[in-house]
């Protein structure tokens, strides 16, 4: 077992580990790389922590971190137009999807961001645009939380059922391999941005989304109807009585 530290994870030689920043403890990764990426950080600069005591999930939510899980965020400057930016939530989703199924776990995309095993939470992926001066351009901070080496009952949530990958394969993994794994998944996916038909068809096969009758809460409103597709843009297509929406954001319930 190669535990990570600075040194193994620059030698993955990743397009996406060209910089490292590796903490023993660290508030929130997500908040350590977007402050790299306002200073200038090159796209590929990645910052990983054992532990967070401030880890973050969307709206404000907290994303519990212990000792034994991969708790990463990665600045990218995509060449991608902004208005395609919810394209890389989606195109990371198959990207740990395929790194988990590699491992012989049967991950599924919850949209907008979630990585469930047989319906508990594995992984979520927080993919956050911003726009920095003219010189600068739009960056994108990508966050991952992937539950490795430590039981779901660590975690002590007590509004939803997780999954770690320890707890699924009977095993501890490796997780220097584990993240070697995950970069290159991700580097293919990201590398195809815009061709996301093809990112879209291995979403579909691995979503548990489609199809299914859905409540989705945004904003305080909740939207009742069927989860059709993904648009081009990375947004659902929500056929509800009274029309159709295309939504970037939202829980399902
Ligand atoms: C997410 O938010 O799913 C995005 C999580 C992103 C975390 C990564 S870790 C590295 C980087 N640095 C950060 O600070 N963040 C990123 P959301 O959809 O809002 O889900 C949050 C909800 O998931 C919480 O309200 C809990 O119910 C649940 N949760 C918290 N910690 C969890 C865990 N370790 N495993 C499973 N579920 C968890």
């Amino acid at each position: 077992m190669s535990a990570l530290d600075r040194e193994r994870i620059t030698s993955l030689e990743s397009p996406l580990a060209r910089k490292v920043e590796f903490y023993e403890e660290i508030g929130s990764t997500q908040e350590r790389a977007r402050e790299l990426a306002r200073k200038g950080a090159p796209h590929g600069t990645l910052v990983v922590s054992k532990i967070q005591v401030g880890g973050k999930g969307r709206l404000g939510r907290s994303w519990i971190s212990p000792p034994g899980g991969l708790w990463m965020s990665l600045v990218l400057r995509p060449e991608i137009p902004a208005r395609y930016a919810a394209r890389i939530t989606q195109a990371a989703a198959v990207g740990v999807a395929k790194t988990l199924r590699n491992l012989g776990v049967e991950a599924e995309i919850k949209w907008p961001n979630d990585l469930l095993v047989r319906g508990r939470k594995i992984c979520g992926v927080l993919a956050q645009a911003i726009v920095g001066d003219n010189k600068q351009g739009y960056f994108i901070i990508l966050g991952i939380g992937l539950n490795a080496n430590f039981m779901p009952s660590d975690l002590e949530l007590t509004d939803r059922e997780a999954a770690t990958l320890s707890s699924e394969l009977g095993r501890e993994v490796d997780l220097l391999e584990l993240l070697d794994a995950l970069l290159r998944n991700l580097d293919a996916e990201l590398g195809r941005l815009d061709d996301f038909d093809e990112i879209l068809a291995d979403w579909r096969s691995m979503t548990c989304t489609l199809g299914r009758h859905v409540r989705v809460r945004r904003f305080g409103q909740v939207l009742e109807g069927e989860a059709a597709d993904l648009n081009p843009d990375g947004a659902l297509i929500l056929k509800t009585q009274s029309g159709v929406f295309e939504l970037f954001e939202g829980e399902i319930e």
